[in-house]
């Protein structure tokens, strides 16, 4: 299983290089003194989005700037005030009205909204008299604490570990494996090509600079993901993508997009864009080889050294296998869009120098999100130039600043998620009843929906547990999983939601107990600066006390412990500030060989520890440079483009070499478009990180008459009579939505975008209910994408939409529930 956090602890500590000492100490106080004097304090703390100051002052935060060290800082960093101070804040513990007063937990009714507000004691006491319940009654299958999400930055309150700590003191539970952020991806490459990948470090910017002639970014949009990371975020690699400009701008590089829309990246960079049908990637990949093999461009000695299987795979390329078409540039034009004789001209400049494909990770989040990857690397084989500085294929340089060196500093560790060694839950109940206790992260709605099933994943059979109640923290179901109008029929059959949030999501909405946290501007933490590139330390400086009734998931989590005695074993009897310091201190061990780091006191004062610029490093060079002393991970330790393991498992849409099928809707002839034309493609926000910060008065900055903004061509604007700024509604047989035309020439037709995470805001908890303020999960599908991985095909979505007549309706996703006396 893979745990982003623990995969960067491992990560982080290879390499060493000297330390830059603590360089802001003397800035950061004299503004501090300085500021103390007229109207506040200075603090310091970290985010997702970046590391700033804030200015405190009669116990609020007034304002907030970047740290000086961060040379390319997020616009985000303007909506940090708005999450501490929006309307939607949760303000006290909560019970759903129907839940509390009527018997069966009125399922029926979930997501009504109506809630009555009680004490913490009381909320407490049910919370535990419901995981009583589950485990006696039924069993630990009966418990899903499984999701996990993009909890506040903090190794210490990294909330979802203090909650799975908690329900594991209890008792055992539903976990999950993998993530919707490359679910496919992260299950099929190491069959390829031996790591995930898409969480390996990439190759440094700096080869790219210095030695790519041909740079693919395929489907990434890095200037848009680059600004938020897992950890506190540095922003070092836009230094690099200023340099890359310079490049393209001098004629010494030449940067092609293969993407649908004319993203943020290509218009901060002006490079060139290919343009291509929504979904179908495989074919033009595939009529790539094609050209490849056919003009013998291909690095035949390259194949034979490092490679198995090729010979597997070109009989399905000249079309004697499998479907018997061959894979002709003509053949994928009319699927792809691309004319043939571009496509040739495409794979002649693949061959014509050092290329570095760059991929992004939305081609994966579709149906049969396993083949790109794959074909990807089957792509770059064949050029030959995997190992290479510059050269051979990444899939994550849009992630957590990949590409910027490391220092190799060994990153602080967390709060533990599980029990410790040697203790035991409440319930030691290991008797999953034959159900599988881990399950594919996407499929938990499938469970709810289908107890039982038996679904084939990843070369084994996972049995779909029978869950009847949920403990959710740090994460946003009702943001990150796919058709709303689904989840409505599953919750109802819940018997109870347990949320812990600080904002009023649509997952409160949709629980029966609904517990304050505070936001991590509440609390004190410790995190890393720089999750790939272990660039420093960021002290996260408590600004101002937990608002309202709201506090720590680490109290939060102590007093729910302490109804079932544990609660010493749970914080190990160290309150916050000992752990914080006891992470500091353990990382300075560890670290003592490389850093001269200074005690805990001088740190936290300080706030921020600078460890310099890291190494370059080029991907696969051990593996180039010596095969067989440096396999990969992969069963033969090689480049497997075709593999034994996945043909075994006889899967009918991932079978032994990377093919083409046709998705279940496709915009652009594919099927459905007749009746639904439009491809929805639901990309991460520019402005958000998912669903955190939609509530804040950030969001003025970019919301339609108070919607979510779609983005639709002039074209498709045109011939819909639909004019920039108007309410339009967006649907499809699965669900309805409004949101604000934006009209926008970065768009091609047949194409429109809603950004994942908007807040769904139904007008009621019925069937089909129109979302208000345009969350494009209501209309998306969810299937997963094949036997192998089961992921999210979130980008396999088609709709219609039209401008909205009639009256509209107000927006009801957020300022929190209706308060029931
Ligand atoms: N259609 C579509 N759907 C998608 C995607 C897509 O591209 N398209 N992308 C998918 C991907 S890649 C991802 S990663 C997911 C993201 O899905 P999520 O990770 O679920 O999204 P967030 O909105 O970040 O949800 C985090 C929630 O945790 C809460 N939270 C944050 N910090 C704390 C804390 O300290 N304590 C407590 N108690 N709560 C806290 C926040 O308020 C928020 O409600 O969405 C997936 N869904
Ligand atoms: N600002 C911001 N940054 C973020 C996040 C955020 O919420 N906000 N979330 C973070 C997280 S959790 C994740 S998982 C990553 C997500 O990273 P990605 O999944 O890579 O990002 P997306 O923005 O969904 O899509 C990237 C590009 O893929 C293109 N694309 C989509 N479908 C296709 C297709 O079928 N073919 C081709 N060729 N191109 C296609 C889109 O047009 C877009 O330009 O971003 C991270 N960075
Ligand atoms: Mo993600």
């Amino acid at each position: 299983m893979i745990h982003r956090r623990s995969f960067l602890k491992g990560l982080l500590s290879t390499s060493a290089v000297s330390v830059i000492g603590p360089g802001l100490l003397n800035a950061g106080q004299a503004m501090a003194d300085n500021a103390a004097q007229t109207d506040g304090i200075w603090k310091i703390s970290g985010s997702h989005w970046g590391a700033f100051r804030a200015r405190i002052w009669a116990g609020k935060v007034q304002e907030v700037k970047p740290l000086e060290m961060d040379k390319y800082p997020s616009d985000m960093i303007k909506g940090i005030k708005g999450i501490i101070y929006s309307s939607s804040r949760i303000r006290y513990p909560m019970v759903r009205l129907d839940w509390l007063k009527k018997n069966k937990y009125s399922g029926d009714t979930r997501g009504n909204n109506r809630f009555v507000r009680v004490t913490w004691d009381e909320a407490l006491d049910l919370v535990y008299r419901e995981l009583e319940r589950i485990q006696t009654d039924y069993g630990p299958w009966a418990l899903y604490a499984g999701q996990t999400g993009w909890r506040q930055t903090g190794q210490f309150h990294s909330c979802t570990s203090h909650m799975q700590r908690a329900v594991a003191m209890h008792g055992n539970y539903i976990t999950k494996v993998g993530d919707y952020s490359t679910g496919a991806g992260q299950i099929i490459m190491p069959y390829i090509l031996g790591s995930t990948e898409v969480y390996a470090p990439g190759t440094s910017w700096v080869e790219i600079l210095n030695n790519t002639q041909n740079v693919v970014l395929w489907a990434t949009d890095l200037a848009k993901n680059l600004q938020v990371g897992w950890n506190c975020e540095t922003h070092e690699s836009f230094e690099y993508l200023h340099q890359l400009k310079d490049k393209i701008d001098a004629g010494k590089i030449k940067v092609i997009a293969v993407d649908p829309v004319r993203s943020k990246t290509q218009n901060m960079l002006g490079c060139d864009q290919q343009y291509i049908h929504p979904q179908t990637d495989v074919p033009f990949m595939l009529a790539l080889a094609h050209t490849l093999y056919k003009e013998s461009l291909y690095d035949k000695a390259f194949l034979d050294t490092y490679c198995l299987g090729f010979d597997d795979f070109v009989p399905y390329l000249l079309g004697e296998t499998k479907d018997k078409v061959e894979k002709t540039p003509e053949w994928a034009s009319a699927i792809c869009g691309i004319k043939a004789d571009d496509i040739r001209a495409f794979a002649r400049l693949l061959a014509s120098g050092r290329t570095q494909f760059i991929f992004g990770w939305a081609i994966q989040r579709q149906q049969h999100g396993e083949q790109p990857y794959w074909m990807g690397a089957v792509l770059a084989s064949m050029l030959g130039q995997i190992g290479l500085p510059g050269g051979g294929i990444s899939y994550a340089h849009h992630y957590c600043s990949i590409g910027v060196p490391s220092t190799g500093f060994s990153a602080p560790g967390g709060f533990p998620r599980n029990v410790d060694q040697g203790q035991e839950p409440k319930h030691n109940n290991t008797d999953f009843k034959g159900y599988s206790r881990t399950i594919p992260v996407a499929r938990w709605l499938d469970a709810i929906m289908e107890p039982g099933k038996k679904i084939q994943s990843n070369g084994t059979e996972v049995t779909l547990p029978d869950i009847k109640m949920l403990v959710v923290s740090g994460c946003n179901p009702w943001n990150h999983h796919q058709d709303r109008n689904r989840m409505k029929k599953a919750f109802r059959k819940l018997q109870t939601v347990v949320n812990i949030d600080f904002a009023w999501t649509a997952t409160c909405r949709f629980s029966d107990i609904v517990l304050p946290a505070c936001t991590q501007y509440e609390r004190n933490d410790i995190d890393v600066y720089g999750s790939y590139s272990g660039r420093g330390l960021i002290a996260m400086q408590k600004l101002v006390d937990p608002l309202y009734h709201s506090k720590t998931d680490f109290d939060i989590c102590t007093e729910l412990c302490k109804r079932f005695d544990r609660d010493k074993d749970y914080t190990r009897n160290m309150g916050e500030m000992q752990w914080v310091k006891m992470l500091y201190d353990d990382c300075k061990t560890a670290n003592k060989d490389k850093f001269d780091m200074p005690d805990f006191e001088t740190f936290w004062q300080q706030g921020v520890l600078d460890f310099g610029k890291g190494k370059p490093f080029v991907r696969h060079a051990s593996f180039r440079d010596d095969p067989e002393i440096n396999p990969l991970g992969t069963p033969s330790g090689f480049i497997e483009i075709f593999s034994r393991k996945i043909d075994s498992y006889g899967y009918a849409h991932c079978q032994g070499h990377p093919m083409w099928f046709e998705k279940a809707e496709r915009s652009h002839g594919g099927p459905g478009s007749d009746k639904f034309p439009l491809w929805l493609q639901s990309c991460h926000p520019d402005n958000r990180l998912h669903s955190q910060m939609c509530e804040s008065d950030y969001r003025e900055s970019y919301a339609v008459k108070g919607r979510e903004p779609c983005y639709i061509s002039p074209e498709d604007a045109k011939s819909r009579g639909i004019k920039d700024g108007d309410i339009v509604r967006v649907f499809n047989d699965r669900g309805q939505l409004l949101t604000g035309a934006k009209v926008s020439a970065d768009f091609p037709p047949g194409v429109i975008r809603i950004a994942e995470g908007a807040w769904y805001g139904p007008l009621d908890e019925k069937d089909g209910s129109v979302c208000t303020y345009g969350d494009p999960n209501t209309v998306t599908l969810d299937i997963p994408t094949s036997e192998l991985a089961n992921a999210t095909s979130a980008n396999t979505c088609i709709v219609e939409m039209e401008k909205y007549k009639g009256e509209v309706p107000p927006v009801t996703a957020f300022g929190g529930p209706i308060e029931v006396s």
